[in-house]
């Protein structure tokens, strides 16, 4: 399962629409996210093509790790069309009777992945498939190498430079209420960044949030620019990011990191460069193939 992304520039308000729980977005709303996906996409919605890359890559580990035909892969979207409901009723009149539900992103939360699982486990009730929920797999060995060996390539790419650079691990952030909750979300994402650091051998990281909604509750900070500006008034002058909670090129990379937070470090004598996303990395897929397997053994 995954995010989701619209088809096309048409498919904005529908997508928008669906993410606000059924309410339209204002006129004003539409257009800065529409203006958002212009400056990165031309037309060309990248996550789309690049989910499907995903699960093809995952049923192809899958077929090494387990056999050919022991697997088979469905796609659900959270926001946007194969709907969950859809993979799991294309499972159905495949004759499927059980199922592993995993999602891309690897740290749970409530109202993340917690999500995901309520909507699958709907379904899969409905047509009587017996489905075992993967939550979280954010310390699987392969992902911790996959993104230490990124974070060392990254901060080779400061040269002279590499000794003096801070890294910036991030996340997608939400409502404050989930610390109330005991929601193990922001613990997971700094286990994750603790193990990442330690294996890349670097000191010198912080963690902060990105992305965070406007609904006028309060969200979890700081933000990633509240972090820079602090930075930058300590005389930080070179940070990687690394959105460890994100695993795809997608809005909230290309658009938050790449074109927005690298722009204000840049207003301040910075120079931020980002992490090489996951995507289909191999590794990546195997920490996928191998939780799956784990949880596959609850179903015998
Ligand atoms: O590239 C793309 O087309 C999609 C990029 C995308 C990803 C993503 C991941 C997460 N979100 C999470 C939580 C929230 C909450 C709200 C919310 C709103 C948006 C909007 C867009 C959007 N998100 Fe998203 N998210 C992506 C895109 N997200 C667009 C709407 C405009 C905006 O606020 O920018 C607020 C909903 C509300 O209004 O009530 C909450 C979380 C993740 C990471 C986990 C996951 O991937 O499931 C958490 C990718």
């Amino acid at each position: 399962m995954s995010y989701g992304t619209p088809e096309n520039m048409e498919g904005i308000e529908a997508y928008y629409t669906h993410i606000r729980r059924g309410h339209p977005p204002t006129a004003e709303q539409l257009e800065d996210l529409t203006s958002r996906y212009r400056s990165i996409v031309g037309g060309v919605f990248p996550l789309r093509a690049n989910t499907n890359r995903q699960v093809e890559a995952l049923q192809r580990t899958l077929d090494e790790l387990a056999g050919e035909g022991r697997y088979k892969c469905y796609q659900g979207l959270k926001h946007a069309a194969p709907f969950i409901e859809d993979g799991v009723a294309a499972m159905a009149a495949d004759g499927i009777k059980e199922a592993v539900s995993i999602v891309l992103t690897p740290q749970y939360s409530s109202m993340s992945v917690g999500g995901y699982v309520k909507r699958a486990k709907e379904e899969a009730e409905k047509h009587g498939i017996r489905l075992a929920a993967i939550e979280s797999y954010h310390l699987h060995p392969e992902l911790i190498s996959a993104l230490a060996k990124r974070v060392k390539a990254g901060i080779d790419r400061f040269g002279e430079d590499r000794e003096n650079v801070l890294v910036l691990f991030s996340a997608h952030s939400l409502p404050e209420k989930i610390v109330e909750m005991k929601d193990p979300y922001p613990e997971q994402l700094l286990e994750t960044s603790r193990a990442v650091a330690e294996q890349a051998g670097i000191s010198r990281w912080q963690f902060t949030w990105q992305s965070a909604g406007q609904t006028g509750q309060k969200w979890l900070g700081p933000d990633i620019l509240e972090t820079i500006d602090s930075l930058s008034r300590e005389g930080v002058k070179n940070v990687f990011v690394a959105p460890v909670g994100f695993v795809s090129d997608h809005l909230e990379v290309l658009y938050d990191l790449d074109i927005e937070a690298r722009k204000f470090a840049a207003e301040r004598g910075m120079r931020l460069e980002r992490i090489e996303m996951l995507n289909n990395d191999s590794q990546y897929m195997k920490a996928m193939a191998e939780t799956i397997l784990g949880a596959a053994v609850v179903l015998k």
